[in-house]
């Protein structure tokens, strides 16, 4: 006998939803099953469909008389599109590919949606190591647990999941220090492989091997990634925002609210307008910070930036014959209290460590460089300056201890991140998510897997 049990995976899993029979099969939390059923089958779930996708997307998962769970599909090679970078810089092409199952310690995972991040786009267009291809990109995403590997027990098919280039395994010294979010035992990397085996779950129906991206790899239908890359997350918050957390909320609100830790009063300069940017405003307005000043070469962007809190803006092209440093300097008398390059070019973490105040300002660097990139600083000036300069990557977030918190704050409505999707197209569309975000109009494209 088939049950379709309502009751949240978790005390389905502990049996406490009343369901004895040897199989099960799961369908996450809705208040009512029957009216959803009825919706779906009839079609009129409409718009709202993204609300319920986590939830319909059951895949069958199955709950053995010993309390496991498994999928009809797990333990096989899943058949599924992709969209694979074959050429630097040249359309993303839409293929059928074979995603091998989960490995012990990694889960295999349905995506139901992915964003469009910058970083995709530095990397897509890269035509030099850490680049390679064939290779699956994208690592903003939100999906359903489909099959678990060996010695997975955190998560279970059905389970709805934020895969993150971050790992946090836990054990590892940064893992259990407050000041890292550096897992060492499994370090951040642009690598072509799984962290764990260093190979492959990707390839082609000729056979041929696609590589890997920040161990997400989520423009596929179905991608593996190892359980130190997993956060479990409330199914009820919608996929097209609980995306955004998997790089764009957490990079920059988690900059302004714990790299930083923005001071209630302060003032703040963000270079570069772009996502991430905007993030660290939401970021800085939540801290309390008073001035929050925008800098941006497109003056389009002054505008949306009100939405997330900015409260002035420079036009980096506008500054005349000063520096923009000077322009900040004349602003703030004497310099911001902190600063965030948020655009990755090394002359503007330059201007933003010289923008930030004598004796406390911080800068703050979340911009992602060319590889080799190099900054260059007057150790003179640094030695009496007494000002601070770092860089975060993920916002200083710990994937598996921060981010719920972080999506707790938007549950709770503290956060607001709906102004952030600007676009969204179907997976067969993905090249003209690209064409969007570079466009400068676009601030996240979300692109659906399955609509
Ligand atoms: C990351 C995005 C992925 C590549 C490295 C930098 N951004 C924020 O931490």
């Amino acid at each position: 006998m088939i049950v379709l049990c309502s009751s949240t995976s978790e005390s389905c899993r502990k049996k406490k939803c009343g369901h004895s029979n040897q199989l099960r099969i799961r369908v996450g939390k809705i208040c009512r099953l029957s009216s959803f059923l009825q919706l779906y089958t009839t079609g009129r779930l409409g718009s709202n469909l993204h609300r319920y996708q986590p939830i319909i997307s059951f895949s069958i998962s199955v709950t053995m008389e010993d309390g496991k769970s498994s999928s009809q599909s797990a333990g096989k090679p899943i058949r599924c599109k992709a969209a694979i970078c074959r050429e630097a810089g040249e359309p993303l092409v839409i293929e059928e590919i074979m995603v091998a199952p989960p490995c012990p310690y990694e889960v295999r995972i349905r995506i139901i949606c992915t964003s469009l991040c910058y970083s995709d786009i530095t990397f897509w267009k890269l035509t030099v190591p850490p680049a390679c291809v064939p290779r699956i990109l994208g690592h903003e995403a939100v999906g359903v647990v489909e099959s678990v590997g060996e010695n997975v027990n955190e998560v279970a098919p059905g389970d709805v999941v934020i895969p993150t280039f971050l790992s946090e395994c836990g054990e590892c010294e940064d893992c259990c220090s407050k000041r890292s979010n550096l897992c060492s035992k499994f370090p951040f990397k642009i690598h072509p492989w799984m962290p764990r085996y260093e190979n492959s779950r990707f390839t082609d129906l000729k056979g041929e091997v696609l590589y890997h991206f920040l161990f997400v790899s989520s423009f596929s239908e179905y991608t593996v990634v190892d359980i130190n890359h997993v956060v479990k997350i409330d199914p009820a918050i919608p996929p097209n925002r609980a995306c955004l957390f998997g790089c764009c909320i957490a990079t920059g609100v988690g900059a302004a609210c714990k790299v930083a830790n923005v001071e209630a009063g302060s003032t703040v300069v963000i270079f570069g307008l772009g996502s991430i940017g905007l993030a660290v405003a939401k970021g800085a307005k939540l801290c309390g910070a008073n001035r929050i000043i925008g800098v941006d070469v497109n003056p389009d962007k002054f505008e949306i930036a009100k939405k997330f809190g900015v409260t002035e803006f420079i036009n980096s092209k506008d500054c005349g014959n000063e520096s923009l440093s000077q322009v900040v300097k004349e602003m703030t008398g004497g310099g911001a209290d902190y600063c965030f390059e948020c655009v990755g070019l090394a002359s503007l973490v330059q201007e933003a460590y010289a923008s930030c105040r004598k004796g406390w300002g911080k800068t703050i660097v979340l911009g992602v460089q060319k590889p080799g990139s190099q900054l260059s600083l007057s150790s003179f000036e640094v030695l009496h300056s007494g000002k601070t300069l770092t860089g975060a990557l993920f916002g200083g977030v710990k994937a598996k201890s921060d981010l719920p918190l972080l999506l707790k704050r938007y549950t709770d409505n503290e956060l607001q991140v709906d102004e952030f999707v600007t676009h969204e197209v179907k997976f067969q569309d993905i090249n003209k998510a690209f064409e969007l975000l570079m466009g400068g109009k676009c601030i996240r494209c979300v692109i659906w897997m399955d609509k």
